[in-house]
């Protein structure tokens, strides 16, 4: 049986659990209290303990880009990435390039002068791609929308950042959600919120 080493509030273990339930795969969480990681996850993914960790089939796995491309291949269906190189390459483009909104993002969230404006650069940049394509993976959903989804949920549902103005991206989030995978980060999210 597959092991997610999950918390419910880290948006990089929620990128896994999105792709876990697209994939329709069965697997056992060990639940990790943040602020208190047992040892022996110190020494599976040293020298912090971060999470996720994915264990399966004798693999101990972190970095939730590296485990979700793992799951990708290990349980080809359905697929998470294009046929097509190209189109493969674009979507692992933007996975690669995530920090471009995960760096305003917590920097917004320590309270530094210009996050603000530097978090609504990166949502216009994203607004602007998602105009031009229905998902980050493409044609179809896959492991780039997986890879930003959950900042965007807790931007949206937890740190009261309003998205209306950028339209493709609403609109992008919004299909999203109804996605039985997404659909259940919603509730995640709004666990955490109450
Ligand atoms: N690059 C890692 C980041 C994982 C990460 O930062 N997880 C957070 C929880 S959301 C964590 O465990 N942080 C440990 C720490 O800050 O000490 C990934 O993609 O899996």
């Amino acid at each position: 049986m597959l092991t997610l080493y999950d918390a419910p509030r880290c948006p990089y273990c929620a990128r896994t659990r999105i792709v876990l339930a697209e994939k329709g795969v069965p697997y056992e969480t060990v639940t990790i209290d943040l602020a208190n990681r047992p040892s022996w996850l110190l020494e599976h993914n040293p020298p912090d303990g971060r999470v996720p960790v994915l264990e399966d089939d004798g693999w101990v796995l972190s970095e939730s880009s590296v485990i979700d491309e793992y799951l990708d291949e290990r349980y080809p269906e359905p697929a998470l990435l294009p046929v097509d190189p190209g189109e493969r390459a674009v979507a692992r483009f933007f996975v690669f390039r995530f920090d471009d909104l995960g760096g305003p993002y917590y920097a917004l969230r320590r309270g530094e002068a210009g996050a603000a404006e530097r978090l609504a650069h990166a949502l216009t940049d994203l607004d602007h791609t998602l105009a031009a394509m229905p998902f980050l993976t493409g044609r179809s959903f896959g492991l780039a929308d997986a890879a930003y989804l959950p900042w965007l949920l807790r931007l949206r549902d937890l740190m009261g950042v309003s998205l209306d103005a950028y339209p493709a991206l609403t609109g992008w989030l919004g299909g999203c959600s109804e996605r039985p995978s997404v659909a259940a980060e919603v509730e995640t999210v709004a666990s955490l919120a109450a």
